[in-house]
This record gives C-alpha cells, sequence and structure tokens, in this order.
C-alpha cells in the first residue's frame, strides 16, 4: 500500500522525508477519511493496461497528460517547483499517476497538521478539490507522472489563504461525521 506519515516541522530541504522521531505513520483508512484515494496499478503496462482504462471509465477521467518532472525536461523547473511547493487547492480533484521516478504529495489534515504521501511508481492517487496540499520532488529530482482530469483541464492553483472559496467550504463540510 501507500505510505505516509506525519511531518516533522522542520525548515530543512523539502526533498527530504521530514519524519516524526518516532515516525507517525499515517493509514489508507485515515487518508480516505480526508477525502484521498489511492490506486496500485503497473505502470510497465500504463499505455495499455485494462486496469487503468477501468479506472478512468468509472472516474470520468476523459483527459490525460503526462509531466516529466526533471530540470532538463521540464520548462522553468526552479519555478515550477516553487510553485507546486506553495500550499494550494483547487476547484477539482487532482489525479496523479507516478509512471516512473517518486515524488511526495503532502496534505493537510482536519487538525492542520501535514502528512506526507510517498508517491512512487505505479502509485495513482486522486486528491480532492478544496484539500490544502503541495507537491515536491524527493531526493532522486525525477519522476513522470500522467495528469487525469474530468473533462477540460484546469490546472488553476489557489494559494492559501483560500478559506472563503465555495470549493473549500464544501470541502470541509464534508469532513464532518468522518
Ligand atoms: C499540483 O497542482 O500540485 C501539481 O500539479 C503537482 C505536480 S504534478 C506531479
Ligand atoms: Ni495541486
Amino acid at each position: 500500500g501507500v505510505e505516509a506519515w506525519f511531518m516533522d516541522s522542520s525548515d530543512e530541504d523539502q526533498r527530504k522525508p521530514h519524519r516524526l522521531n518516532p515516525n507517525q505513520p499515517v493509514s489508507l483508512d485515515e487518508l480516505q477519511k480526508l477525502g484521498v484515494f489511492y490506486w496500485k496499478l503497473n505502470a510497465d503496462i500504463y499505455e495499455t493496461d485494462p486496469e487503468l482504462e477501468q479506472i478512468r471509465k468509472d472516474q470520468g477521467y476523459s483527459y490525460m497528460d503526462i509531466i516529466t518532472i526533471h530540470k532538463d525536461k521540464l520548462p522553468n523547473y526552479e519555478e515550477k517547483l516553487k510553485m507546486f511547493f506553495e500550499e494550494h487547492l483547487h476547484v477539482d480533484d487532482e489525479i496523479r499517476y507516478i509512471l516512473d521516478g517518486q515524488a511526495y504529495f503532502d496534505v493537510r489534515d482536519k487538525e492542520d497538521r501535514w502528512i506526507r504521501i510517498s508517491m512512487r511508481k505505479g502509485d495513482l492517487i486522486t486528491l480532492p478539490a478544496g484539500i490544502y496540499h503541495r507537491f515536491t520532488l524527493d531526493e532522486t529530482n525525477y519522476t513522470k507522472a500522467m495528469r487525469l482530469f474530468v473533462g477540460e483541464p484546469v490546472w488553476k492553483a489557489y494559494n492559501r489563504p483560500a478559506d472563503d472559496f465555495d470549493i473549500r467550504q464544501k470541502y470541509v463540510a464534508s469532513l464532518q461525521g468522518s
């Protein structure tokens, strides 16, 4: 399964794991309560994978593209990495499938603590619209990811604070009782 943990609060290199000592793991169940969903797939066959096809069909992920995050491959690499690591939300779900390499997604829990989710080859994750999150490469400095979307993609990110947004209020309300 996916590995996740509560982060320490040191401002050391964002690419380091930032585990607490002792490590405080976060289960898939806890992630689901935050609206975060996860699948493990075989990334070696992503071009023809029937499992991926089924998920896309079931979830309505009509759009897809592939982004390679590496200093020699991504235009405006430094600037983009900086943007990805700013705490933000989107008005749609963020769906990412790691095809190669690895990276971290950080999400806020109900008590506003950072949870770091280790994303490796074969991991597909959906972050719900309205959740505060951020993204970073790890110390390997490379990942290739499929970006999926329901309909025409909207990449716009709203940096925190975005608490007055309808989608944020809707998300916060959805956490009640979970
Ligand atoms: C986002 O909005 O957080 C991103 O697109 C992250 C980088 S894509 C692997
Ligand atoms: Ni995002």
